[in-house]
Protein backbone atom coordinates (compact mmCIF):
# COMPACT_ATOMS: atom_id res chain seq x y z
CA UNK A 1 0.00 0.00 0.00
CA UNK A 2 1.07 3.88 -0.79
CA UNK A 3 -0.51 6.79 -0.78
CA UNK A 4 -1.41 9.32 -3.51
CA UNK A 5 -2.17 12.94 -2.36
CA UNK A 6 -3.10 12.45 1.15
CA UNK A 7 -5.61 9.50 -0.22
CA UNK A 8 -4.30 5.71 1.32
CA UNK A 9 -3.94 3.64 -2.20
CA UNK A 10 -2.99 0.58 -3.16
CA UNK A 11 -0.29 -0.48 -5.81
CA UNK A 12 -0.91 -3.04 -8.41
CA UNK A 13 2.54 -4.57 -9.86
CA UNK A 14 1.83 -7.53 -12.63
CA UNK A 15 4.95 -9.85 -13.09
CA UNK A 16 5.22 -8.43 -16.56
CA UNK A 17 5.46 -4.98 -15.37
CA UNK A 18 1.89 -3.33 -15.85
CA UNK A 19 0.93 -0.84 -12.91
CA UNK A 20 -1.92 0.40 -11.63
CA UNK A 21 -2.43 2.91 -8.60
CA UNK A 22 -6.15 2.98 -6.56
CA UNK A 23 -7.05 5.21 -3.92
CA UNK A 24 -9.84 3.49 -1.28
CA UNK A 25 -11.74 7.03 -1.53
CA UNK A 26 -13.58 5.73 -3.90
CA UNK A 27 -11.90 2.52 -4.79
CA UNK A 28 -10.66 4.99 -7.95
CA UNK A 29 -8.32 4.15 -10.18
CA UNK A 30 -6.03 6.84 -10.60
CA UNK A 31 -2.90 5.73 -12.52
CA UNK A 32 -2.56 3.00 -15.10
CA UNK A 33 0.55 1.87 -16.67
CA UNK A 34 0.63 -0.89 -19.33
CA UNK A 35 3.86 -3.18 -19.40
CA UNK A 36 5.13 -0.67 -22.19
CA UNK A 37 5.18 1.40 -19.35
CA UNK A 38 2.96 4.25 -20.76
CA UNK A 39 0.27 6.27 -18.30
CA UNK A 40 -3.00 5.88 -19.95
CA UNK A 41 -5.30 7.89 -17.31
CA UNK A 42 -5.47 11.30 -16.95
CA UNK A 43 -5.48 13.41 -13.24
CA UNK A 44 -5.63 16.80 -13.13
CA UNK A 45 -2.51 18.69 -11.45
CA UNK A 46 -5.60 20.65 -9.26
CA UNK A 47 -7.20 17.47 -8.20
CA UNK A 48 -8.30 17.27 -4.53
CA UNK A 49 -5.80 14.29 -2.96
CA UNK A 50 -7.28 14.86 0.44
CA UNK A 51 -10.84 13.41 0.28
CA UNK A 52 -12.21 16.79 0.71
CA UNK A 53 -14.10 16.13 -2.96
CA UNK A 54 -13.44 13.00 -5.98
CA UNK A 55 -10.94 12.99 -7.81
CA UNK A 56 -10.79 14.96 -11.11
CA UNK A 57 -9.05 12.29 -13.51
CA UNK A 58 -8.36 8.55 -13.50
CA UNK A 59 -11.87 6.36 -13.37
CA UNK A 60 -14.53 7.79 -10.76
CA UNK A 61 -16.95 4.82 -9.90
CA UNK A 62 -20.73 6.41 -11.09
CA UNK A 63 -23.46 4.76 -8.31
CA UNK A 64 -26.31 5.00 -7.85
CA UNK A 65 -27.27 7.80 -9.77
CA UNK A 66 -25.43 9.45 -12.94
CA UNK A 67 -24.43 12.84 -13.04
CA UNK A 68 -28.06 14.94 -12.22
CA UNK A 69 -30.69 12.22 -13.69
CA UNK A 70 -32.11 11.93 -10.08
CA UNK A 71 -32.75 13.19 -6.69
CA UNK A 72 -29.82 12.32 -5.18
CA UNK A 73 -26.32 14.02 -4.99
CA UNK A 74 -24.84 14.38 -8.51
CA UNK A 75 -23.04 11.30 -10.01
CA UNK A 76 -23.87 9.46 -6.57
CA UNK A 77 -21.58 8.96 -3.32
CA UNK A 78 -19.30 5.92 -4.73
CA UNK A 79 -16.66 8.33 -5.68
CA UNK A 80 -16.57 9.89 -2.39
CA UNK A 81 -16.59 6.62 -0.10
CA UNK A 82 -14.06 5.22 1.70
CA UNK A 83 -14.09 1.79 0.28
CA UNK A 84 -12.96 -1.26 1.60
CA UNK A 85 -9.97 -3.74 0.32
CA UNK A 86 -11.45 -7.19 0.48
CA UNK A 87 -9.11 -9.04 -1.79
CA UNK A 88 -5.21 -8.55 -3.60
CA UNK A 89 -2.91 -10.94 -5.51
CA UNK A 90 -2.17 -12.33 -8.60
CA UNK A 91 -3.84 -14.74 -10.66
CA UNK A 92 -2.46 -16.01 -13.89
CA UNK A 93 -0.20 -13.32 -14.59
CA UNK A 94 -2.99 -10.43 -13.96
CA UNK A 95 -2.27 -8.48 -10.29
CA UNK A 96 -5.52 -7.98 -9.14
CA UNK A 97 -7.56 -5.93 -6.47
CA UNK A 98 -11.05 -6.20 -5.36
CA UNK A 99 -12.62 -3.31 -3.44
CA UNK A 100 -15.84 -3.32 -1.48
CA UNK A 101 -18.67 -0.54 -0.82
CA UNK A 102 -21.57 -1.19 1.85
CA UNK A 103 -24.00 1.24 3.59
CA UNK A 104 -22.21 0.64 7.05
CA UNK A 105 -19.43 2.11 5.28
CA UNK A 106 -20.74 5.29 3.67
CA UNK A 107 -20.81 8.79 5.31
CA UNK A 108 -24.33 9.08 7.55
CA UNK A 109 -25.56 11.55 5.08
CA UNK A 110 -25.26 9.43 2.08
CA UNK A 111 -26.65 6.36 3.64
CA UNK A 112 -30.07 9.04 5.20
CA UNK A 113 -30.31 10.12 1.29
CA UNK A 114 -30.39 6.71 -0.26
CA UNK A 115 -31.52 3.88 2.42
CA UNK A 116 -31.24 0.60 0.55
CA UNK A 117 -29.15 -2.49 1.09
CA UNK A 118 -26.72 -3.35 -1.17
CA UNK A 119 -23.00 -4.12 -1.79
CA UNK A 120 -20.54 -2.76 -4.55
CA UNK A 121 -17.90 -4.65 -5.53
CA UNK A 122 -15.05 -3.37 -8.16
CA UNK A 123 -12.62 -5.59 -8.99
CA UNK A 124 -9.51 -4.19 -10.87
CA UNK A 125 -6.97 -6.44 -12.78
CA UNK A 126 -3.99 -5.56 -15.27
CA UNK A 127 -1.71 -7.76 -16.98
CA UNK A 128 0.63 -6.60 -20.23
CA UNK A 129 -1.30 -3.70 -21.84
CA UNK A 130 -4.96 -4.67 -20.67
CA UNK A 131 -7.12 -3.48 -18.01
CA UNK A 132 -10.11 -4.74 -16.61
CA UNK A 133 -12.55 -4.04 -14.24
CA UNK A 134 -15.52 -5.87 -13.10
CA UNK A 135 -18.23 -3.52 -10.93
CA UNK A 136 -20.97 -5.78 -8.88
CA UNK A 137 -23.90 -4.04 -7.58
CA UNK A 138 -25.80 -6.51 -5.37
CA UNK A 139 -29.07 -5.94 -3.74
CA UNK A 140 -28.58 -7.48 0.10
CA UNK A 141 -32.28 -5.94 1.38
CA UNK A 142 -36.39 -7.35 0.93
CA UNK A 143 -37.30 -4.44 -1.57
CA UNK A 144 -35.93 -3.99 -5.20
CA UNK A 145 -33.85 -0.57 -5.96
CA UNK A 146 -33.02 1.34 -9.24
CA UNK A 147 -29.47 2.28 -9.73
CA UNK A 148 -27.42 4.17 -12.32
CA UNK A 149 -23.63 3.26 -12.43
CA UNK A 150 -20.80 4.21 -14.86
CA UNK A 151 -16.94 3.83 -14.67
CA UNK A 152 -16.30 7.90 -15.77
CA UNK A 153 -13.08 6.91 -17.10
CA UNK A 154 -10.89 9.48 -18.19
CA UNK A 155 -8.16 8.73 -20.80
CA UNK A 156 -5.16 10.36 -21.31
CA UNK A 157 -4.62 11.42 -24.79
CA UNK A 158 -1.94 13.78 -26.53
CA UNK A 159 -4.17 16.44 -27.90
CA UNK A 160 -8.54 15.75 -27.66
CA UNK A 161 -8.30 17.94 -30.94
CA UNK A 162 -6.93 14.75 -32.65
CA UNK A 163 -8.47 11.80 -31.47
CA UNK A 164 -11.43 9.69 -33.20
CA UNK A 165 -13.87 7.55 -31.31
CA UNK A 166 -14.59 4.87 -33.27
CA UNK A 167 -18.19 2.93 -32.50
CA UNK A 168 -20.42 5.72 -30.64
CA UNK A 169 -21.87 7.19 -34.09
CA UNK A 170 -21.71 5.45 -37.78
CA UNK A 171 -18.80 7.66 -38.72
CA UNK A 172 -16.02 7.90 -36.31
CA UNK A 173 -16.39 10.96 -33.78
CA UNK A 174 -13.49 13.85 -33.70
CA UNK A 175 -13.97 16.01 -30.55
CA UNK A 176 -13.55 19.63 -31.70
CA UNK A 177 -15.14 21.38 -28.68
CA UNK A 178 -16.91 21.03 -25.82
CA UNK A 179 -18.57 18.05 -26.22
CA UNK A 180 -21.06 15.87 -24.09
CA UNK A 181 -22.99 12.92 -25.14
CA UNK A 182 -25.15 9.98 -24.06
CA UNK A 183 -25.14 6.90 -26.32
CA UNK A 184 -27.92 4.22 -25.00
CA UNK A 185 -27.24 1.11 -26.42
CA UNK A 186 -23.98 0.78 -28.40
CA UNK A 187 -21.70 -1.77 -29.53
CA UNK A 188 -20.08 -3.72 -26.91
CA UNK A 189 -16.16 -2.77 -28.92
CA UNK A 190 -15.54 0.63 -29.43
CA UNK A 191 -11.95 2.34 -29.99
CA UNK A 192 -9.76 5.45 -29.23
CA UNK A 193 -7.36 6.24 -31.79
CA UNK A 194 -4.79 8.85 -30.41
CA UNK A 195 -1.96 8.96 -33.05
CA UNK A 196 -0.08 5.69 -33.53
CA UNK A 197 -2.52 4.36 -30.33
CA UNK A 198 -5.14 2.15 -30.28
CA UNK A 199 -7.04 1.83 -27.14
CA UNK A 200 -9.58 -1.31 -27.78
CA UNK A 201 -12.43 -0.68 -25.32
CA UNK A 202 -15.00 -3.34 -24.57
CA UNK A 203 -18.07 -3.39 -22.31
CA UNK A 204 -20.25 -5.55 -21.06
CA UNK A 205 -23.25 -5.59 -18.84
CA UNK A 206 -22.89 -1.95 -19.39
CA UNK A 207 -25.14 -0.68 -22.40
CA UNK A 208 -24.93 2.43 -22.74
CA UNK A 209 -21.87 4.44 -23.07
CA UNK A 210 -20.80 8.76 -22.61
CA UNK A 211 -18.47 10.94 -24.61
CA UNK A 212 -17.33 13.91 -22.69
CA UNK A 213 -14.52 16.77 -23.04
CA UNK A 214 -15.87 20.28 -21.51
CA UNK A 215 -14.02 22.44 -23.62
CA UNK A 216 -12.02 25.47 -22.97
CA UNK A 217 -14.48 27.41 -21.52
CA UNK A 218 -16.08 24.64 -19.65
CA UNK A 219 -12.54 23.74 -18.17
CA UNK A 220 -11.95 27.10 -17.19
CA UNK A 221 -15.11 27.17 -14.73
CA UNK A 222 -13.59 23.82 -13.03
CA UNK A 223 -12.05 25.17 -9.93
CA UNK A 224 -9.75 21.75 -10.07
CA UNK A 225 -8.99 21.46 -13.70
CA UNK A 226 -5.87 23.67 -14.65
CA UNK A 227 -7.16 25.75 -18.43
CA UNK A 228 -4.79 23.95 -20.73
CA UNK A 229 -5.77 20.51 -19.41
CA UNK A 230 -8.90 19.80 -21.37
CA UNK A 231 -6.65 19.22 -24.33
CA UNK A 232 -5.11 16.09 -22.40
CA UNK A 233 -8.16 14.10 -21.87
CA UNK A 234 -11.35 12.82 -23.49
CA UNK A 235 -13.89 10.14 -20.96
CA UNK A 236 -15.46 7.54 -22.69
CA UNK A 237 -17.45 6.06 -20.14
CA UNK A 238 -18.96 2.23 -20.35
CA UNK A 239 -22.73 3.32 -18.60
CA UNK A 240 -26.03 1.87 -17.38
CA UNK A 241 -27.77 5.02 -17.58
CA UNK A 242 -31.32 2.66 -16.88
CA UNK A 243 -32.43 -0.34 -16.16
CA UNK A 244 -34.89 -2.64 -14.21
CA UNK A 245 -35.01 -2.49 -10.58
CA UNK A 246 -32.16 -4.95 -9.18
CA UNK A 247 -34.49 -7.66 -6.87
CA UNK A 248 -33.95 -8.40 -3.73
CA UNK A 249 -30.76 -11.11 -3.38
CA UNK A 250 -29.93 -10.35 -7.19
CA UNK A 251 -26.64 -8.81 -8.64
CA UNK A 252 -25.98 -7.26 -11.64
CA UNK A 253 -22.47 -6.87 -13.08
CA UNK A 254 -20.84 -4.35 -15.39
CA UNK A 255 -17.56 -5.68 -17.30
CA UNK A 256 -14.93 -3.15 -18.70
CA UNK A 257 -11.74 -4.46 -20.92
CA UNK A 258 -9.36 -1.29 -22.26
CA UNK A 259 -6.39 -3.35 -24.31
O1 LIG B 1 -20.05 12.19 -17.87
C1 LIG B 1 -20.22 13.48 -18.29
C2 LIG B 1 -20.58 14.38 -17.15
O2 LIG B 1 -21.81 14.03 -16.61
C3 LIG B 1 -20.53 15.78 -17.73
O3 LIG B 1 -21.77 16.38 -17.93
C4 LIG B 1 -19.53 16.51 -16.88
O4 LIG B 1 -19.97 17.58 -16.19
C5 LIG B 1 -18.79 15.41 -16.15
O5 LIG B 1 -19.62 14.29 -16.10
C6 LIG B 1 -18.04 15.69 -14.87
O6 LIG B 1 -18.84 15.76 -13.74
P1 LIG B 1 -18.22 16.18 -12.34
O7 LIG B 1 -19.32 16.06 -11.34
O8 LIG B 1 -17.11 15.20 -12.08
O9 LIG B 1 -17.70 17.57 -12.50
Amino acid sequence: STTFGQLPALLLTSPDGAQANVTLYGAHLISWRGADGRERLFCSAKSALDGSKAIRGGVPVIFPQFAERGSGMRHGFARVSNWRVLDQGLDEGWAFAVFALAPSDLAPQHAQAWPHAFELRLRIAIRANELTMAFEVRNTGATPFPFAAALHTYFLVDDVGSVRILGVEREELAISDKFDRVYQGVEPRLALVDGGVVLTLRQDGFADAVVWNPGLEDAAALADMADEEYRRFVCIEPARLEGLALQPGEAWVGEYQVS
